[in-house]
């Protein structure tokens, strides 16, 4: 076998056993992070998904054009990691993490301000977010929140799946333009886009295989008039003369290659051009694309009073029985009886028995708190959280493996007036093996 048959059966081989044996893909790489990234960076907090039907399985159900809301609180964490690039966090941006542009962002508040881009964040902060998305592409997908920071990389809270249905009559993504005019954002000028894609590759083809294509006869002249040139069948050659000769003198080019060139760049002027004039006549009335860039307001969160301190003092998990054990001593700073509501870390959220809390039905895990009872005010009571390690393991944040063996998150206490604050927590893991 040739080596060019070689190449092409081996690629048609990778072709085949991709459209036979790849099934799609159920996950995008959520617990790929490092578990001491994904805890010590952003803790999530009453995160739902509303809007459309819920099937048995807990799984949201919308048609095309439809709605579901995602919403929730995100705290860049005091726990965020010096060693990250970026030391200490100062751009952000709030957005969803899915199997592509499978649901439209219709509208994203943060801390109910409108925020169609990037935010300022300053670590310590809340950030209470509501992203209006709209079913697009037929499918099952897993919609999570993602939180951004510049430098640093993406981090993923609790997902939810979302099947998008389809519509009579498909998606359509209507926009009212300045002039009142209305568009449909899924195929406006797409026709005009194809068009120059289109010209500009096959200018570039020629380009390609004019340098390229084409045999040559033994003694070196081409065969037809685009014959292979020497440039790419003599790189000893060109590389030896000096960068600005092109080489005429010793036959790499010729005055033909000089006129076909000039040609060339003629036709891809003219190209370039004629699409300048027709942006020009066609979209009189444009305005750049626009950066809005604002530190997001407080919101309750930030002012919240806090109702603990804590100290957390061991973390231990049994690998055999997969038991997580983590003790804190809690103190009552405010001036009523409080409990414990919830502990969150990355995307799960651990509630006590008997207790309640915000977020998405497979990430909801029980723990158990003891003792049960309320702190007094002013009281400082060692809890123990014993915790069923198997979502920690499904979730991949046991971090028995990593260069930080540590388990943090967020510990939300209630009152009796139902005010909630959150403590973060950090402390190593107990290593056994
Ligand atoms: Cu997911």
């Amino acid at each position: 076998m040739t080596m060019t048959k070689r190449i092409a059966v081996v690629l048609l081989l990778g072709i085949a056993s991709t459209l036979v044996f790849a099934s799609p893909a159920s996950a995008h790489g959520e617990k790929s992070q490092e578990a001491f990234l994904r805890m010590r960076t952003i803790g999530w907090q009453d995160i739902t998904f509303t809007g459309g039907r819920l099937d048995e399985k807990g799984e949201t159900h919308v048609a095309q054009g439809e709605f579901v809301t995602l919403k929730g609180v995100a705290k860049l964490m005091d726990t965020w990691p010096d060693t990250l690039a970026a030391g200490q966090p100062d751009i952000g941006f709030i957005n969803i993490a899915t199997q592509g542009p499978v649901v439209m962002m219709v509208e994203r508040t943060v801390n109910g301000v409108s925020t169609p881009g990037r935010i300022e964040v300053e670590r310590g902060n809340f950030y209470s977010f509501e992203m209006k998305l709209m079913g697009r592409r037929p499918g099952r997908w897993h919609v999570h929140p993602s939180f951004a920071v510049k430098g640093a990389g993406t981090v993923l809270g609790p997902g939810q799946w979302v099947t998008v249905e389809r519509a009579d009559g498909g998606f359509t993504s209507p926009v009212t333009l300045y002039n009142g005019k209305t568009i449909n954002m899924e195929n406006y000028g797409l026709n005009m886009v194809w068009i120059f894609q289109v010209l500009g590759f096959l200018l570039g083809m020629v380009w390609i295989l004019y340098w390229t294509a084409g045999k040559r006869n033994p003694d070196g002249s081409p065969k037809s008039w685009m014959g292979g040139k020497r440039t790419v069948t003599n790189p000893a050659v060109t590389l030896s003369i000096p960068l600005n000769d092109d080489g005429v003198a010793v036959g790499l080019n010729s005055k033909r290659d000089h006129r076909a060139v000039n040609m060339m760049l003629v036709a891809t002027t003219i190209f370039l051009l004629i699409g300048w004039i027709y942006q020009a006549s066609a979209y009189p009335v444009k305005i750049p694309q626009q950066v809005v860039q604002f530190a997001p307001p407080e919101t309750a969160h930030d002012s919240a009073p806090q109702l603990a301190k804590v100290n957390p003092t061991v973390a231990d998990y049994e690998p055999d029985s997969r038991a997580l054990t983590m003790e804190i001593e809690v103190t009552n700073i405010s001036d009523s009886p409080i409990t414990v509501a919830e502990y969150t870390t990355s995307t799960l959220t651990f509630i006590p028995q008997g207790g309640s809390a915000t977020a998405p039905s497979g990430y909801q895990q029980t723990m158990q708190v003891s003792p049960s009872g309320a702190i007094q005010p002013g009281q400082t009571q060692k809890l123990t959280f014993k915790i069923d390690g198997n979502s920690l393991v499904e979730e991949h944040l046991v971090p028995t493996s990593e260069s930080q063996l540590t388990m943090a998150g967020l510990v939300v206490f209630k009152d009796s007036t139902g005010r909630e604050s959150s403590v973060e927590i950090e402390e190593p893991l107990r290593p056994r093996f």
